[in-house]
């Protein structure tokens, strides 16, 4: 699965709150156990993630609707095994269980 969707970042680590908190759209993509972030599908092609960041690992990543975020709708929450959490912003309800269902298959 891939896509574009908003993404918050909310923390970098266990309980330590992320620095950079703006929301950006990215381009997402779910392959092989990972989750990367790009600018867009070419950042995809070329291997360049978002910032240089690294992919992030899926196989201890619980997902939820981020139903305790009410600021913005169809809002997904990501944490992954090594305390990080995301905010993911899907346009529609469909699109957001499409990712639900993705990263829990993952
Ligand atoms: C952040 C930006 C986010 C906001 C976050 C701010 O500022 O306004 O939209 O989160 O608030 O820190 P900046 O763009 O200057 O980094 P919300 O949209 O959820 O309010 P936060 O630090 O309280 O999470």
């Amino acid at each position: 699965l891939e896509g574009f969707l908003f993404r918050k970042h909310e923390l970098e680590g266990p309980n330590k709150k992320a620095s950079n908190r703006s929301w950006v759209n990215l381009y997402c993509v779910l392959s092989r156990g990972d989750l990367g972030f790009y600018k867009d599908a070419k950042g995809q092609a070329s291997g360049s993630t978002h910032g240089g960041e690294p992919l992030v690992p899926l196989h201890q990543a619980t997902s939820q609707v981020a139903s305790d975020y009410k600021k913005k709708k169809n809002v997904f929450k990501l944490k992954t095994g090594d305390g990080n959490e995301f905010l993911l912003q899907a346009k529609d309800e469909e699109e957001m269980k499409n990712w639900l269902q993705a990263l829990a298959a993952s």
